[in-house]
């Protein structure tokens, strides 16, 4: 049995995504990040760094988005949301690390600063180096999407889910997204997939609890 731990809107809607698209049967259970759930002892026995995603799977746990992304196009080949070509593997992993370890990050301090700084005067400077760089990720995946239809380029892979999620942040922080034309269309065309609607549908339902 699968089980997805997530939190609405958090950066879990990537592995969510990932999931419905294997079209697997699977469980969903919502961590309330608003309510500090992530931090009950109850979740700390299943994430211990109190983070969402997490994947159950058969009772072994998986965290990481871009590992629980890798488990699932590993697991389900046919669907093909990995390309099989290694190089381009490579390329498409090589994006989800950039995405964990580069594009979360910067949003994170723009967000949180508190947890990066003491002190008003340093965490107003976090925020503010946070929010440029924040949006200058998503200026540069907005090149990514110029001259393809998914990030990766002719084909969906578990990559744009993931992308989806730096949209929803931007938009919500009040960044001018219009201004990035093709990760909007490109959000537009995602926004149209059932397994989007879908994994989207639950999270809103999730925190509306
Ligand atoms: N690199 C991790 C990031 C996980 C992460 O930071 N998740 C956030 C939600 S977007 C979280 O659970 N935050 C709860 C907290 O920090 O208290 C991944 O991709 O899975």
């Amino acid at each position: 049995m699968l089980t997805l731990y997530f939190s609405p809107g958090a950066c879990s809607l990537a592995s969510h995504i990932g999931l419905e698209e294997t079209g697997a049967p699977y469980e969903i259970k919502p961590i309330l990040l608003a309510k500090g759930q992530q931090r009950t002892e109850e979740y700390l026995k299943i994430n211990p760094r109190g983070k969402v995603p997490a994947l159950s799977v058969d009772g072994k746990i998986l965290v990481e988005n871009t590992g629980i992304l890798t488990y699932l196009t590993r697991r389900f080949p046919d669907k093909k949301l990995m390309p099989a070509d290694p190089a381009e593997e490579a390329r498409c992993i090589g994006t989800m690390c950039w995405f964990s370890s580069v594009v979360h990050p910067s949003y994170q301090r723009s967000h949180r600063p508190e947890r990066f700084a003491d002190g008003e005067a340093a965490q107003a400077a976090v925020k503010e180096s946070g929010r440029k760089s924040f949006w200058a990720n998503l200026q540069e995946i907005d090149s990514m999407l110029q001259a393809n239809e998914w990030v990766m380029g002719r084909e969906f892979t578990v990559v744009d889910g993931y992308a989806l999620v730096f949209y929803g942040w931007g938009a919500r922080s009040g960044f001018p997204m219009k201004e990035l034309s093709a990760y909007t269309a490109w959000q537009e065309r995602m926004m149209k997939r059932p397994s989007v609607k879908k994994s989207v549908e639950s999270e809103q339902n999730a925190s509306a609890q």
